[in-house]
Formats: structure tokens, C-alpha cells, sequence
């Protein structure tokens, strides 16, 4: 028996991110000049102890499946449990896509008692933060609670992006309000739950059959588990917690690994975070080259100058381009005298010398792969 099964919702479709989702799903998006999205909900998982964890998946899994391989990289390769990716085709009903988050651990009930665990942890492949989900389970015993709901507070204006919730003194939530048009508080769900296993599976058994459903968390069995007056609690969550789910947020959240005081940093040695690495050259630094505030992966060539910005690995910047808050995926290469400004490059992307490609402060980062920069550099009216 397993006092707590983790669970990994990680089938988003991510349609927000634009360009950065067409090929694959959400949580594998590179991030931070080295891992990927999911790398830090999976990292949070292997410091904090949790063995055993399912990762669902949904849209174009084969990235992911690739990428978190039998998990070894968090340390997972050989407990018991371990990590097991979840696809739809696998669940129970076989062939049917999750119509929810609800409904995608529905289809899994079996993985979960197999296990017989206590408790269920139900985590995002979506977020960036660092947390010990072992603190948040010790309150979730102690308060003997059915339901745990970790929050943070969000600036009231993007409180309507976020399930809202209020809390008595002692963090007993006596309201929860899905993405409401008009938040009244500013406390937010960070989508992160640990619920006693045997109330929610009961839960989640009513809400398969209750067809007005739309089987989500959010939406229906947090709202649900109120209704009835069961025992659920805030968990109140201080540390760096970002939902990278717009082009904004993603771009944002890079740049925080930049800056100390965000409170986001890849080097902290207490929380390792873990990827699935490879075996490149040190990246050159050339004598014409200048580099200030950036990250910078291995197998990166650099001739040009970097400001604020994030390079994954083997990427090329030839002599005389500039690159300022920007994020260079994986494999792409900018010709001589080109001058990127808040942008974000896709993998494998080929920029010929002298493109000129900005946003400015107040607009939203642009995001290149071949294709967009194909019709941008195809004249008006001209055939290509
Ligand atoms: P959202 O993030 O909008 O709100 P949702 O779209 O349901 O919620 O996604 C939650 C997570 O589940 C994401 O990681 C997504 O990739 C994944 N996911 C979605 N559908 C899935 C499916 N069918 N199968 C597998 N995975 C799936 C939620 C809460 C809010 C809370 C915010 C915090 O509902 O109350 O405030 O998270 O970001
Ligand atoms: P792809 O996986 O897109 O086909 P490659 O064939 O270039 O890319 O992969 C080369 C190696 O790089 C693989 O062994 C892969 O595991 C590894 N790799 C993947 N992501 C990263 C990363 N973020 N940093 C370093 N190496 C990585």
C-alpha cells in the first residue's frame, strides 16, 4: 500500500500558447534553456518523496512519452510504482479522450487502487513553482480533511483566470467560484489537490453518471464536495507559483529565471530540478560575441551579442545579430546582422541574416517557427 498516489494532468491542449502547443502538448513546451514545463511539477514530485505517480496524457503524447521515458531522471526509474504514462487509449473505457479533468482520472481509477492508497495528489503539467507536497499532506491529516485546495494569491485582476475561493479563519473554504466574471477575494486555486481517496473516488463514480457534467475539477467536484459540506481546506502556498498557460505568462516566467529577486531560480541545490539531458559540447563563446544576464545551454555556437535572454541547446547566432528578452528553442540557427527583440524561436528555426523581428514592451511576445516566418517574409501579394 502506497499512502499517497500523485496524479499528473498533463493533457491540455494548450490552445492559449499559440504556435508553442501546434506540435506537441503543453507540458513538454521547452522552458528555462534546458528542461521542459513538466520537468518542474515532476522534479517537485521527486523531492518530495512522492513514488508513485500517473501522468495523463491526451493531446500529441509522444513528445512527452519520449521525454519522461520510465523516469528515471526524477528518480522514478526504479522504486515500486514508479512513473506510468497514462494515455486515453489506456483507460478503462478504452479509446475515449478525457472530457475533463475529472473524467481523466475517472478512466484511471484502477491505476489508483492498485495501489490502495490514502490519499491522491492531483497535480498540472502546466505550472511553473517549487513545493514540498509532503507539507501540504501533513495539513491535509492533521485538519482530517476529505478535500486540500492549494491556493495563492493573484493580483485581483487576473482573478477571473483562476477557481476563487473564500476561507474561514481556521482555511475551512466555505466558497469556491470557478473563473467568476466578478471575483470577490483574490485567493486563488492553484489546481493542485490532495483528496482522501475513498471520498473522491465516490465522487467521481456520481459525476461519470450525472450527464449535465462537464467531469471537471474546477467545475463540478470541488463545487460538488462543498455542496455537501465536507471537510476541505486551503492549503496556503508564499513561494513563486506561475499557470504559464498564455504566451505572456510563458515568456514571463522565463525571464524570472533571470532575475533573483522573482523568487524563481533553476539552481537551487535543496530542489534539483531533473531532465532528460544529453551528452553535448560546451557551448563556444566567440572573441566578437558579448553575453550579459542570460542562460545559455550546451552545443550553443555564439558569435553575436545575448541580452536577457534564454538559449537551449545547439543553437547558432552568427556575428553582428543581437538577441534581447528572448527564448531560442532548441536547434535554431540566426544568420549575421539579424535583431530579435521579445521574441520566442521555435525549435529548428532557420533566421536569415538580417531579419529584423521586435515587440515592443506593451505587446504580447512574438513567436516564430518556419512557418510564420515564411509568410512573413513573403512579400504582399507575391507568390513564394
Ligand atoms: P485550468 O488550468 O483552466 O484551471 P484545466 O484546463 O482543467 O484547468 O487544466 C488543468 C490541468 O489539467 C492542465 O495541466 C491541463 O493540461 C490538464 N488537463 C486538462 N484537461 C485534461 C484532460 N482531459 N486529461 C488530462 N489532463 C488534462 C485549473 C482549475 C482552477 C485553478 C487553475 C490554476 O480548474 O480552479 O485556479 O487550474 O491554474
Ligand atoms: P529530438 O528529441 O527533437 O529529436 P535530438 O534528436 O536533437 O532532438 O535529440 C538529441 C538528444 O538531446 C536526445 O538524446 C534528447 O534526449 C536530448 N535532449 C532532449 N531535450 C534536451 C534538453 N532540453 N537538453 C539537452 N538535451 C536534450
Amino acid at each position: 500500500m502506497k499512502e499517497c498516489v500523485g496524479m499528473l494532468l498533463a493533457g491540455g491542449e494548450g490552445k492559449r500558447l499559440g504556435a508553442l502547443t501546434h506540435h506537441g502538448a503543453k507540458p513538454a513546451v521547452p522552458f528555462g534553456g534546458k528542461y521542459r514545463i513538466i520537468d518542474f511539477t515532476l522534479s517537485n514530485c521527486a523531492n518530495s518523496g512522492i513514488q508513485t505517480l500517473g501522468v495523463l496524457t491526451q493531446y500529441s503524447p509522444l513528445e512527452l512519452n519520449r521525454h519522461i521515458g520510465n523516469g528515471k531522471q526524477w528518480d522514478m526509474g526504479n522504486k515500486s510504482g514508479g512513473v506510468t504514462v497514462l494515455s486515453p487509449y489506456t483507460g478503462k473505457t478504452g479509446g475515449d479522450w478525457y472530457s475533463g479533468t475529472a473524467d481523466a482520472i475517472y478512466q484511471n481509477i484502477h491505476f489508483v487502487d492498485q495501489f490502495n492508497p490514502e490519499y491522491v495528489l492531483v497535480i498540472s503539467g502546466d505550472h511553473i513553482y517549487q513545493m514540498d507536497y509532503q507539507k501540504m499532506l501533513e495539513q491535509h491529516k492533521e485538519t482530517e480533511a476529505d478535500a486540500t485546495v492549494s491556493v495563492i494569491d493573484v493580483p485581483i485582476e487576473e482573478a477571473s483566470r483562476f477557481g476563487i475561493l473564500s476561507v474561514s479563519e481556521n482555511h475551512r473554504i466555505y466558497e469556491f467560484e470557478e473563473k467568476p466574471e466578478a471575483p470577490q477575494s483574490n485567493l486563488a486555486s492553484m489546481g493542485i489537490y490532495i483528496f482522501t481517496w475513498k471520498k473522491l473516488k465516490s465522487y467521481l463514480f456520481e459525476d461519470a453518471h450525472n450527464k449535465q457534467s462537464s467531469h471537471d475539477f474546477g467545475k463540478d467536484i470541488i463545487p460538488a464536495m462543498l455542496q455537501d459540506n465536507h471537510r476541505m481546506f486551503a492549503y496556503h502556498f508564499n513561494g513563486y507559483w506561475k499557470d504559464v498557460g498564455t504566451i505572456q505568462s510563458y515568456w514571463e516566467a522565463n525571464m524570472d529565471l533571470l532575475h533573483e529577486k522573482s523568487g524563481l531560480t533553476s539552481n537551487n541545490k535543496n530542489w534539483r530540478i531533473y531532465t532528460n539531458d544529453s551528452n553535448l559540447p560546451p557551448q563556444y563563446i566567440s572573441q566578437h560575441a558579448s553575453v550579459k544576464n542570460s542562460l545559455i545551454n550546451s552545443g550553443c555556437f555564439v558569435y553575436g551579442h545575448i541580452n536577457n535572454s534564454v538559449l537551449f541547446r545547439n543553437v547558432r547566432i552568427e556575428q553582428g545579430s543581437i538577441v534581447k528578452q528572448s527564448i531560442i528553442h532548441p536547434k535554431v540557427s540566426i544568420g549575421a546582422n539579424c535583431m530579435l527583440k521579445r521574441v520566442i524561436v521555435m525549435e529548428n528555426t532557420v533566421i536569415p541574416e538580417g531579419t529584423i523581428l521586435q515587440r515592443s514592451e506593451d505587446e504580447e511576445p512574438l513567436v516564430i517557427n518556419e512557418e510564420v516566418l515564411g509568410e512573413m517574409l513573403t512579400p504582399a501579394g507575391g507568390d513564394k
